[in-house]
C-alpha cells in the first residue's frame, strides 16, 4: 500500500493523487500541523477555513470508500509538519511510499521532494495550462504579457470563441469595466454559511491557538465544503455577475464586496473548479442573464491572470520571492497591522482585511499595494504580508501578484510598469477621500494626500529606471513642467512623511 498526500488547499475529488491511487489499498493522509498554520501568522479565519474544510473533505473520502489517516493540530502525536506526519504514517501502515499531487509552494515541493522514502510526483490538473504549456508559450519571447496568453487559453478552452475569433470582435472589454462607485449596490454579497458543529469546533481550536495573529475570528461565515461553495457561485451569478464587470474596479467604505465573486479561496482551495466557473459564467452570457463586458472581464480573471500568475511562479523559480529590484527597504509600518492611520483609504481596507480576511483586487493593488510601493516598503515584508492576511493567499499565486505586479520588485516581468498613482485615482474610484483627514485635492501642506507627495518622491527616486518608459514619459514630463521650488516642497514633505512613516507614528 502507498500513502496518498492531500494538501489543505488540494480539497478536489478528481486531484491527480487520488485519481492515480486505489482507495482499496491505499491511505490518504492529511494533516492539520504547526509548520503549515505558521510559516506566516495567517488570518485567524484563514486558518479556520482551512482546517474545516480539511475536515469536511476527509470525512467525504471516508464516504466514497476511502481510508484517511487524519491528524488534528491538538492530537499528541501530531510531529508538526507534513514531512513528520508522512514519515510517522509510513511507519504506522507500512507503506511502500507516497503519491502526491505537486504543491503550490517550492517550500514544500523542496521538503517532500527530500522524503527519506520513495515519493512520486503527479501534476496538478486543476489548472488549464500545464507547466510545458506556459513555458511553449514563454520560451523566446521578449515579453511575457498576460494578454497574449489570454487569448490561447481562451483558443483552448473554447470560452467567449465564434470557431477562431472572440465572441462580439473583441478579446477585451476592460475599458468598458472602470466605473466609478456606484451611490447603490443591488447585491448583498456573498452568502453566509452559519457555522455548522465541524466548524464550530474548528472554531474554538484556532481560537486557543492564533487568536493573537491579527485578524477577527468573529462572524465567521465562509463556505466550507463543495456544496456550500457552489451555492455561492450561484448566488453571484444571478446577483453579482450582471455588474461585476462595470464596477470591478470601485471602492467603497461601507461595502466590502461590491459586486465581487468571492470565491477566490474555494478555487485555490479546491472546492470549486476554475474552468466550471468559467463555462457557468459563459452560460450566463448565452442565455442573456450577463453582459459580455461582465463575462469576459471575469473570464479573463480566471483563465488569463490566474493561469498566468501560476504560469510565472514556477518559471521564475524558488528565488522570486526574494526579488528587490527597486531596492526598497522599509520596514513594513504598524498601520498594515491595523495601527492607527488618519489615511481613510488605509485604514478601511486594513479594517476589512482584519475582519473578513478579504479585500478585493483594486483595493490590494491600488491601495495597500501602492502606499507600499509608493513608500519604498521591503516587498520581501509585504509579500508575507499578503500571504497571512488573505484567506485565498496560497504562495504560487499570491507572490506573483504582490512581488510582480504590485511591487515591481520582479523588475517587470509581470508588469510593464509600475501600478502607482496619486490620490487621484483612489478619489475617482471610491468614496473614501470625502471622509479622510486629508485633502486629495493638496498637492503640498500640512493636509495633502500622502498618495500625491509619495508619487512624485517615487518618480523622482527611481528617474533613471522609468523615465525611459514609454508608458511614464509623460508623467515625468509634468513633473519636469513643474515650478522648481513645488517639486523642492514635494520631495521634502514627502521625506518628511516617510521619516514619520518609518519612526513608527500615525500617519
Ligand atoms: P473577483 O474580483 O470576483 O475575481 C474573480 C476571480 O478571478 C477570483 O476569484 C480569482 O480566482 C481570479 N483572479 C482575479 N484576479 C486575479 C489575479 N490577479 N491573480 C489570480 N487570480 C485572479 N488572488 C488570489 O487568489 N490569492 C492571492 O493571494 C492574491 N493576492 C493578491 C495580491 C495583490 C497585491 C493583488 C493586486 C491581487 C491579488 N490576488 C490574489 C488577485 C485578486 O485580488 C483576488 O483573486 C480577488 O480579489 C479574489 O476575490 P474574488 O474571488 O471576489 O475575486
Ligand atoms: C494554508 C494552510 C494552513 C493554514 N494549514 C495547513 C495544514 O495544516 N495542513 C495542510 O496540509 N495545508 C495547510 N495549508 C495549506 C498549505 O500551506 C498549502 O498546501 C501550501 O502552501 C501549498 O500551496
Ligand atoms: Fe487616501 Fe488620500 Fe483619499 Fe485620504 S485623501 S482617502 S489618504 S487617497
Amino acid at each position: 500500500m502507498r500513502l496518498v498526500l492531500v494538501l489543505g488547499d488540494q480539497l478536489s475529488p478528481d486531484l491527480t493523487a487520488l485519481q492515480k491511487t486505489d482507495k482499496s489499498n491505499d491511505v490518504v493522509v492529511m494533516a492539520e500541523v504547526a509548520d503549515e498554520a505558521s510559516y506566516v501568522p495567517h488570518h485567524p479565519k484563514k486558518i479556520a477555513f482551512t482546517f474545516a474544510a480539511m475536515r469536511k473533505f476527509a470525512e467525504s473520502l471516508r464516504s466514497d470508500g476511502w481510508t484517511v489517516a487524519y491528524t488534528k493540530l491538538d492530537d499528541p502525536d501530531n510531529s508538526g509538519s507534513i514531512t513528520g506526519e508522512l514519515l510517522r504514517r509510513a511507519e504506522e501502515y507500512d507503506a511502500a511510499g507516497v503519491v502526491y499531487t505537486e504543491p503550490g509552494e517550492w517550500r514544500l515541493i523542496e521538503a517532500l521532494g527530500d522524503l527519506p522514502i520513495k515519493s512520486h510526483s503527479l501534476p496538478d490538473n486543476r489548472f488549464i495550462a500545464s507547466h510545458d504549456e506556459f513555458d511553449d508559450w514563454a520560451d523566446g519571447r521578449k515579453a511575457l504579457r498576460m494578454e497574449y496568453f489570454y487569448r490561447e487559453m481562451r483558443r483552448k478552452t473554447g470560452l467567449l470563441m465564434d470557431d477562431d475569433q472572440p465572441e462580439g470582435g473583441k478579446w477585451n472589454y476592460d475599458h468598458e469595466n472602470r466605473k466609478p462607485a456606484p451611490d447603490e449596490v443591488s447585491f448583498g454579497g456573498p452568502m453566509q454559511f452559519t457555522p455548522d458543529e465541524t466548524v464550530q469546533e474548528v472554531l474554538d481550536l484556532v481560537a486557543a491557538r492564533f487568536g493573537d495573529n491579527f485578524g477577527s475570528l468573529e462572524d465567521f461565515w465562509f463556505a466550507t465544503d463543495a456544496g456550500q461553495a457552489k451555492r455561492q457561485l450561484a448566488h453571484w451569478l444571478k446577483g453579482g455577475l450582471p455588474k461585476f464587470g462595470d464596477f470591478q474596479d470601485a471602492m467603497l467604505g461601507d461595502n466590502r464586496f461590491l459586486y465581487h465573486a468571492v470565491i477566490g479561496l474555494y478555487i485555490n482551495a479546491g472546492l470549486l473548479d476554475p474552468l466550471e466557473v468559467c463555462q457557468r459564467v459563459e452560460e450566463a452570457y448565452k442565455s442573456g442573464d450577463a453582459p459580455l463586458n461582465a463575462v469576459e472581464g471575469f473570464i479573463r480573471q480566471i483563465v488569463g491572470w490566474r493561469e498566468y500568475v501560476r504560469g510565472i511562479y514556477f518559471r521564475e523559480g524558488p528565488d522570486y520571492t526574494r526579488r528587490n529590484q527597486l531596492n526598497a527597504q522599509r520596514k513594513l509600518p504598524p498601520v498594515y497591522w491595523g495601527g492607527e492611520t488618519k489615511m481613510r483609504c488605509m485604514e478601511r481596507t486594513v479594517a476589512q482585511t482584519r475582519d473578513e480576511a478579504y479585500a478585493h483586487h483594486i483595493q490590494r493593488l491600488m491601495v495597500t499595494g501602492n502606499f507600499a510601493l509608493l513608500a519604498g516598503i521591503d516587498p520581501s515584508e509585504v509579500h508575507e504580508w499578503y500571504l497571512a492576511v488573505y484567506a485565498d493567499a496560497y504562495e504560487w499565486v499570491e507572490a506573483p501578484n504582490v512581488i510582480g505586479m504590485s511591487q515591481f520588485a520582479d523588475g517587470g516581468i509581470i508588469a510593464s510598469k509600475p501600478y502607482i498613482s496619486s490620490g487621484n485615482y483612489i478619489k475617482k474610484m471610491s468614496d473614501y477621500c470625502g471622509d479622510c483627514a486629508y485633502r486629495v485635492q493638496d498637492k503640498t501642506g500640512e493636509d495633502a494626500c500622502p498618495f500625491n507627495l509619495l508619487y512624485w518622491h517615487f518618480l523622482d527616486r527611481h528617474r533613471e529606471r522609468f523615465s525611459e518608459n514609454g508608458r511614464m514619459g509623460n508623467m515625468y514630463r509634468v513633473w519636469d513642467r513643474m515650478d522648481e521650488e513645488k517639486r523642492k516642497t514635494i520631495l521634502s514633505e514627502a521625506d518628511d512623511f516617510l521619516d514619520r512613516l518609518s519612526a513608527g507614528e500615525a500617519v
